[in-house]
């Protein structure tokens, strides 16, 4: 694939955040998404490839744009045929109450290669390059705290997991607490909370709990490309969860598999991009300036090279044709 395609599908995740950052802190989820899945939805359209979403909005009779199947690109014969991963806003509650950490973010990958996960939940597990090899989903917080904890030369008070503040996870977080390991609860978001294992900046080894599953395969695809591991099942929580498992071939027997990180991104060539809506943990959020400028923060990364771009870009906004579209629509 085009190594060019990085700098493009960082336009992507950069129009989507410039136009869902407008609704920080105003209360209405429903219209930054909104604004969000417009902002990537035209974008797309300007990119050489011939994608099919296969983690998006929903099924086609829930969502208008970027639905499940839908094909996004411009299409011309010879454009790669990809798989595409997207949440136009990842943190809708975060956007609706000016919280940290929200993101535009969006995965690609040669056909055929992104897990198609359910949209239900997936317990996963996640650290960075230094502990590669060191986690096993299967077994306890404590094994898996220790071999974290060796690999990366600390003890396991020196270690901090990331978790989401859930009543799910009450086990987790009482037996980390039991070992003496930091703990960074977080609201929501854990395609950023898992990818923060992976940039030792952010101070986080380990990121453990159950969310969702297409978000599981976003997070894969940026954890590949940093070198880190992760693992995954997909493991609904509510009765709907579990019908809409079985009608998409995930069988209680398939359910007990451990998807490994290859599993969930099968091949080396994959993209991922990410820009910050609100300041986060690696990204810094959207600002509006004066004279109809604003600024983002994106990173954009490449699983067959490794190389990580961070992108920090100043906007017109009333010079670029989609971004003076989308902001009209969106006041
Ligand atoms: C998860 C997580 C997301 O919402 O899907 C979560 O992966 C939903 O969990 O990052 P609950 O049903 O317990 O709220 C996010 O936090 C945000 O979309």
């Amino acid at each position: 694939m085009d190594r060019n395609l990085a700098l493009e599908l960082v336009r992507v995740t950069e129009t989507a955040a410039l136009a869902c950052g407008r609704y920080m802190g105003r209360g209405d989820k429903i219209a930054a998404d909104q604004a969000a899945v417009d902002g990537m939805r035209q974008t797309f359209a300007t990119i050489k490839i011939r994608g099919e979403v296969v983690i998006g909005e929903g099924e086609l009779d829930e969502a208008p744009m970027l639905y499940i199947g839908e094909k996004i690109g411009m299409y011309n014969v010879d454009d790669p045929e990809v798989d595409i991963a997207v949440d136009p806003l990842e943190g809708t509650n975060l956007i609706a109450k000016g919280l940290p950490n929200a993101i535009a973010v969006m995965a690609m990958g040669p056909k055929g290669t992104l897990l198609h996960a359910p949209d239900t939940y997936m317990k996963k597990i996640a650290v960075g390059p230094k502990a590669k090899g060191c986690i096993d989903i299967k077994d306890t917080v404590e094994n898996n705290l220790m071999r974290v904890a060796k690999a990366c030369k600390k003890n396991i008070r020196d270690l901090t997991m990331i978790i989401q503040d859930r009543e799910r996870h009450e086990d987790i977080i009482k037996e980390a607490r039991r070992l003496g390991c930091r703990i960074k609860l977080f609201s929501d978001g854990d395609v950023s909370a898992a990818i923060a294992t992976c940039f030792e900046d952010t101070g986080i080894d380990i990121f453990m709990g159950t969310g969702g599953a297409p978000e599981g395969v976003l997070a894969a695809a940026a954890i590949k490309c940093l070198g880190g591991d992760m693992q995954g099942m997909i493991s609904p929580i509510y009765e709907e969860g579990f019908a809409r498992c079985e009608e998409l071939g995930w069988t209680e027997e398939k359910r007990k598999t451990v998807l490994s990180l290859d599993n969930l991104v099968s091949s080396d060539e994959v993209f991922f991009a990410a820009t910050g809506v609100s300041d986060g943990e690696f990204l810094q959020g959207v600002r509006y300036l004066e004279d109809n400028r604003a600024t983002t923060q994106s990173v954009v990364m490449r699983g067959s090279t490794g190389t990580i771009r961070f992108v920090d870009a100043q906007h017109k906004l009333d010079k670029n044709e989609i971004l003076i579209d989308v902001l009209n629509k969106h006041k």
